[in-house]
């Protein structure tokens, strides 16, 4: 008597499947996800910046605003798969701290500035934890990132039509900012995101989160 078909044990069936979800890919990062509180005190900084008058700056929408640890840039649905199985072995031996955000500066200098952001003060710790997940995700196959980690969060990224007048303007609102901005968050996870680009900016969804030990460093 014939059995019956277990879809799953076919080796064609399985094959397929594994055929087809190499072919998957999705953006996506490592970060520390920002409690809504802090994204919106971020967001009140760039609100302030905007009504000063600074042009030519594409702000980053207060829910996104979080600190990357890595970014992956375009892997595989499986390489998803190994990091929810690897993520949180790493995260659950590294412990807990506190971020201090203060400061404003700009990437990658005043003269030709990109990218502008808020400071972070962060133990070692921080570094500790990036520098273990910068490991796992060479492990997995995704390529090394070629500059030092500099922990910051971005505010906003200068468009093309930034010009010397916002330029002046932007010299004039560091000083004032940085002396003035603090916002200090506790950090016990770390998260994975994927990220989806669109013409009105990129969206991201966040796929899981991983605990760090419940021990705390600062
Ligand atoms: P950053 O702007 O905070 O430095 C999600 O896209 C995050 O990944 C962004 O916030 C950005 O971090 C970082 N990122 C995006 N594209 C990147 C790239 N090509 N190389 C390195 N980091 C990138």
């Amino acid at each position: 008597m014939a059995s019956p078909i277990d879809e799953s044990d076919h080796p064609e069936y399985t094959d397929w499947q594994e055929d087809s979800r190499s072919l998957f890919n999705m953006r996506a990062f490592i970060a520390i996800e920002f409690p809504q509180s802090v994204q919106q005190q971020l967001g009140n900084l760039a609100q302030k910046l905007r009504s000063s008058g600074l042009r030519g700056v594409r702000w980053v929408p207060p829910e996104n605003i979080h600190l990357t640890l890595k970014f992956l840039g375009d892997i595989k649905t499986e390489t998803v798969q190994q990091l929810t199985h690897h993520l949180p072995t790493i995260a659950r031996v590294h412990p807990s701290f506190t971020l201090n955000l203060h400061g404003l500066g700009v990437f990658p200098g005043l003269r030709h500035p990109r990218v502008l952001w808020v400071g972070v003060q962060a133990p070692a710790a921080l570094f500790d934890l990036q520098r273990d997940i910068e490991s796992l995700a060479q492990r997995l196959g995704v390529p090394p990132e070629t500059r030092p980690f500099t922990p910051h969060v971005t505010l906003g990224r200068m468009q093309t039509d930034f010009g010397p007048q916002d330029q002046a303007l932007l010299e004039a609102q560091l000083q004032v900012s940085t002396s003035t901005f603090h916002a200090s968050l506790p950090v016990k996870q770390v998260a994975l995101f994927r990220s989806d680009l669109f013409p009105t900016g990129a969206r991201y969804t966040l796929l899981f989160h991983a605990d760090l030990s419940e021990r705390v460093e600062n």
